[in-house]
């Protein structure tokens, strides 16, 4: 930074569809993994704040979880995440995939129920257009050319998430619409999200790699007991809940392979990332019908 720029702050949600990719782009903005990503939709459940902190600026960043229709009490939960991310903010990043869009004749049917969600928001708007690397660059072009002619926003910017593709262009311009401000985050802090709740996340992120259909979404986890140990090994509990007997059945597998598979999984990524030796222990329960019912959505930590 030079001596006549002045640091830069502000809050940036970043909005939009199951699966688009948001919660990739939090994790390729803050270089670790701070949010779990699936193939799956619905992934996230609740608001994830990544600190992005340079010579230059600070930004919150908000991952929410996707704009959808809901049936159960976990589905307004979720609503309700993304719409509380909207409050003091600078800037919505309105995240979609492009390889979902251009086949599609009438883009309108891709916008509107987003924007109209995103209207609920009085900050800037900026379409980010991800998974450019599924697309030719001459159907991106055409993409930006129906999107401009038809939608009004403050900036569009086209991304790869995955592949890192114009990162760096996207901070830069976010930085040039945020005002002057003070840092607030050490630089080492990069998330608000606790070791314990993360390490419940990651575990969620196993099942859904592991599983099919239902089981996804009927599944959460909770950290229920994090030490560390003298000899400095970290033993870590976690509850997996199902809604249903026959969900347990197939997550804890024939002799119980799948959960093996399970633990094996989150405890190498944990391993891989803390350099500590890590003790995982996990148990599936029966919580009947969780995701319908609001007290135990609080008991097991969605408030
Ligand atoms: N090819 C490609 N795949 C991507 C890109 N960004 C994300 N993905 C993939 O898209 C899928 C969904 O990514 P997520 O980051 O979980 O999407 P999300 O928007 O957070 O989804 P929800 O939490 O369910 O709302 C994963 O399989 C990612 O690897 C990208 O730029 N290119
Ligand atoms: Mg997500």
């Amino acid at each position: 930074m030079s001596k006549t720029e002045k640091f830069k702050t502000g809050v940036v949600c970043i909005a939009g569809p199951p699966n688009a990719g948001k919660s990739t782009l939090l994790n390729a903005i803050l270089g670790e993994k701070v949010a779990i990503v699936s193939p799956k939709p619905q992934t996230t459940r609740f608001r994830i704040n990544g600190i992005y902190t340079d010579d230059s600026a600070q930004i919150v960043f908000v991952d929410t979880p996707g704009i959808h229709k809901t049936k159960h009490q976990l589905g307004r939960y979720m609503i309700q995440e993304i719409v509380s991310a909207f409050d003091n903010i600078n800037i919505v990043l309105l995240l979609l995939d492009v390889s979902q869009m251009i086949n599609v004749l009438d883009i309108s049917k891709v916008f509107d129920t987003n924007i109209k969600f995103i209207e609920k928001s009085a900050a800037l708007k900026f379409l980010i257009l991800n998974k450019i690397d599924k697309i030719q660059k001459e159907q991106l072009l055409e993409l930006i050319a129906k999107i401009s002619e038809n939608y009004k926003f403050d900036e569009i910017i086209p991304v790869s998430a995955l592949k890192k593709y114009n990162i760096q262009e996207l901070l830069k311009t976010i930085k040039r619409y945020l005002p002057v401000g003070e840092k607030k985050y050490g630089d080492e802090i990069l998330t608000d999200l606790s070791e314990e709740k993360f390490v419940a996340e990651l575990v969620r992120e196993k099942v859904i790699n592991f599983t099919r259909q239902e089981i996804p979404h009927s599944v959460t986890c909770q950290t229920i007991n994090y030490k560390v140990r003298k000899n400095g090994v970290i033993f870590i509990e976690v509850m997996i809940y199902v809604e249903h007997k026959s969900q347990k059945g197939i997550i804890i597998g024939e002799k119980g392979s799948m959960l093996k598979k399970i633990g094996a999984a989150a405890r190498k990524e944990l391993e891989k990332n803390s350099e500590k030796k890590i003790y995982l222990k996990l148990e599936v329960k029966v919580l009947e019908n969780w995701r319908y019912n609001d007290a135990k959505l609080k008991e097991i930590g969605y408030e």
